[in-house]
């Protein structure tokens, strides 16, 4: 009863931003993302009558608290689904930082779930896949497909699952993810999301423009058009943290650095480098462009003293499991 795991990170292009169902993880509106083949989290999980409890072991740190009860949690789930008793060791690695506005939720529910399905014996399509991830992490929802996946709060089997859009070889594009620093966020996305909803009197208004931004997105993957598939993005990351800055107390995610990075974005495009940027719940940052711009782009970015880190990726696989066990 055991199984690894490998799933990908997300970009949303059109962002989750609060639940409609708490417990369930029902969001409020469809989202749009990217998965991406560079942000990747491998998972192993065991079931043993030899494990008296639970354990969570995350880039070789014991997890202790929030983060093994979150994990216990999505495990129970899972069990009873299963009907099993068992306890669980679960190692995983990220090869990139951890709550960094990275979504390191997104690959880490993704792949806990898939590989915790196939220790268990659990036989799952991408969309009952996805249904469980989705009550881990709702972004890990997303890291079940490759490519282009949409969220839908609602399906037509009336639960809140996803499809593929596109798959990762239709439309290539490039995201570049600048790293700042590596210290953690002080509010989890998930306190964050329910203050906007709670507090913001932007949040509805956000609402209203969703469903024209999806379809913009839509179009766009479906015509190739990175233009605009680049500008809606950039214009619902601003209405998100728009949304986010009018919450009480306020959410700021950005730093000085973001900021310069957003103007250096806009003077990019002026030169006819087209990038778009788009930023989660963290001071870091993605830009997308198309593959011919991305080695200019990445190269003036290396060249900025405040930047630890720039990683491009390119649109990646969904989860998959794995032959090589991290214990
Ligand atoms: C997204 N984010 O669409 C948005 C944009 C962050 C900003 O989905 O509470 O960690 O576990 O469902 O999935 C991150 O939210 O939140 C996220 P929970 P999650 O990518």
């Amino acid at each position: 009863m055991k199984a690894t795991a490998k799933a990908n990170s997300n970009t949303a292009l059109i962002k989750y931003w609060g639940k409609k169902d708490e417990e369930l993880i029902i969001p409020m509106n469809n989202s749009i993302s990217l998965t991406i083949d560079s942000l990747t989290t491998y998972t192993t999980v065991e079931f043993s009558q030899d494990f008296l409890e639970d354990s969570f072991i995350l880039n070789n740190e014991k997890q202790i608290e929030k983060a093994l009860e979150r994990v216990v949690k999505h495990l129970n789930l899972l069990r009873s689904l299963a009907k099993v008793d068992l306890k669980a060791k679960v190692i995983s690695k990220n090869n990139f930082p951890t709550a960094a506005g990275l979504a390191s939720s997104a690959s880490g529910f993704a792949a806990l779930t898939l590989a915790s399905c196939k220790a268990l014996g659990l036989k799952v399509n991408s969309r009952e896949l996805s249904i469980l991830a989705r009550q881990g992490s709702g972004s890990a929802a997303r890291s079940v497909l490759g490519g282009y996946v949409e969220w839908l709060v609602i399906d037509e089997k009336n639960d809140s699952s996803v499809i593929q859009l596109a798959d990762k070889d239709w439309f290539d594009i490039r995201d570049i993810i600048v790293i700042f620093e590596k210290h953690k966020r002080k509010i989890s996305t998930r306190d964050a999301m329910k203050l906007s909803m709670e507090t913001s009197p932007f949040y509805k208004a956000r609402l209203e423009t969703i469903e024209e931004n999806l379809a913009k997105i839509r179009q766009a993957i479906k015509d190739k058009n990175f233009s605009l598939l680049g500008k809606t993005a950039e214009s619902d990351c601003l209405s998100m943290h728009s949304v986010a800055f009018t919450s009480d107390p306020s959410l700021i995610f950005w730093t000085g650095e973001t900021l310069a990075i957003m103007t250096l974005v806009k003077s990019l495009r002026d030169d006819g480098l087209e990038a778009y940027f788009t930023i989660d719940t963290g001071s870091n940052m993605h830009i997308l462009t198309l593959p011919k711009y991305a080695e200019k782009i990445t190269g003036i970015l290396k060249e900025l003293p405040y930047i630890r880190d720039v990683i491009v990726a390119k649109p990646g696989d969904g989860a998959t499991i794995v032959n090589d066990h991290l214990f």
